[in-house]
């Protein structure tokens, strides 16, 4: 897409402000981000996204769950008596028209230029969809992670799900079965039974250790068949670089509110140890320098566990060493169906960037197995 029609976009939105300039920003997989700056001195930069539709298929209720938290959180800090609320909890612009989101209708020329063109027809005619928030000035995602940060982020990401336990409004799953590994584990066979991309052949040694750990994998699903296991509002998409940090190195504000929906508390816990704890970034291709951080794990346990002291169950709490574990398995199997289903839902940079991928989460989730026993040990200490 052009400057041009990326500024035509950015006009929809009430910003009474003049672009200077719009860039992309940031490394997410599946929505496209830019950075909008402005002329005016005294008016807030801005992040424009296209929301991947393809993917978050029900728009309203992806922008309902997230004016719902937003407005819940910012509610909360004004309470608190917090002065720079709006540097701690992102808040969108509305549309001229007073929508959450523009939906902007493409002729086939325009989709033609569209990333996800290619890959079905329905989408020459289809439309693309935008939202807008400020640009929270002088803040950062972390490039290096120290026990310190991880300890913030643990608290942080603690409190998230602690703030959201008396939500009276309910919200959607906007990705139904988001982290049922049942279901990823299903997906992952019907990949293999298509084999689109003719790859199965080359993935016996990654499913084979795929499969002789889904069904311990599978425990969740089974304890909350039970009732053992509640769900609550999670963010579900803990990565490192989903955190903004102040000038300071001061935790601000969580970003990437998309999959925020009711889950299981490990989703929040373990897809945060997921990033941060493995030594290597997760699509480096240097499996033999994975390791498990535990200093990093150690000081998120402790963050967390502080700041969900008041609502975590015991049955919760035992199972934080098993979502360490899950998420890595389940990121492979993510993966894994992605790279056989050829590549239709994570952007890559390489053919084989999916596999890579698959390799080192297989890598990592066997770097946490080794290690397991020794979480445990640290989290009933804790508790
Ligand atoms: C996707 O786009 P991004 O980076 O926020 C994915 C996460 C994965 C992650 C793997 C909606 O997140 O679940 O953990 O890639 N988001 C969705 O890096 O599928
Ligand atoms: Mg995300």
């Amino acid at each position: 897409m052009t400057t041009e029609e990326l500024i035509e976009i950015v006009r929809h939105f009430c910003t009474e402000s003049t672009v200077m300039s719009v860039k992309p920003l940031g490394k997410g997989l599946i929505n496209d981000t830019f950075l909008v700056k402005t002329q005016e001195s005294d008016k807030p930069d801005y992040v424009l996204q296209r929301i991947n539709h393809h993917i978050f298929t029900d728009v309203e209720l992806l922008q309902h769950n997230i004016e719902t938290v937003t407005n819940h959180l910012r509610h909360k800090l004004k309470t608190e008596g917090i002065a720079d609320v709006d540097r701690r909890v992102l808040h969108f612009i509305p549309t001229s028209t007073g929508k959450t989101y523009y939906i902007c209708p493409l002729d086939s020329e325009e989709a033609s230029a569209n990333p996800f063109s290619e890959k079905s027809e329905k989408i020459m005619h289809d439309c693309s969809y935008w939202r807008m928030s400020i640009y929270i000035a002088d803040t950062h995602t972390l490039e290096e992670i120290t026990p310190q940060s991880s300890y913030d982020c643990g608290l942080a990401f603690g409190h998230f799900q602690q703030q959201l336990i008396d939500l009276n409004e309910p919200l959607g799953e906007t990705i139904p079965d988001f982290h049922n590994m049942e279901f990823r584990l299903h997906q992952l066979h019907q990949a293999v039974a298509n084999d689109m991309a003719e790859r199965v052949k080359e993935v016996s040694k990654e499913l084979e250790l795929i499969e002789a750990h889904a069904d311990e994998m599978c425990l969740a699903e089974r304890l909350y068949r039970q009732g053992l296991l509640p769900k609550r509002i999670c963010h579900c998409d803990t990565k490192v670089n989903n955190m903004l940090f102040d000038r300071n190195g001061n935790v601000l504000c969580i970003i990437d509110l998309d999959t925020v929906m009711p889950a299981y508390i490990f989703s929040d816990y373990g897809d945060f140890l997921r990033t941060a704890a493995n030594s290597q970034a997760e699509d480096s291709p240097n499996l033999d320098k994975i390791t498990f951080r535990w200093d990093i794990f150690e000081a998120f346990t402790r963050g967390y566990l502080e700041s969900t002291s008041s609502f975590l169950t015991p049955i919760e709490r035992e199972h934080l060493p098993f979502a360490v574990a899950l998420f890595p398995l389940m990121q492979a199997v993510r993966f894994l169906t992605d790279y056989l289903n050829g590549d239709s839902y994570y952007k890559i940079k390489y053919p084989e960037h999916n596999l890579v991928r698959t390799r080192n989460q297989l890598r990592f989730y066997q770097e946490v197995e080794a290690t397991r026993e020794k979480m445990a040990k640290l989290i009933a200490c804790l508790s």
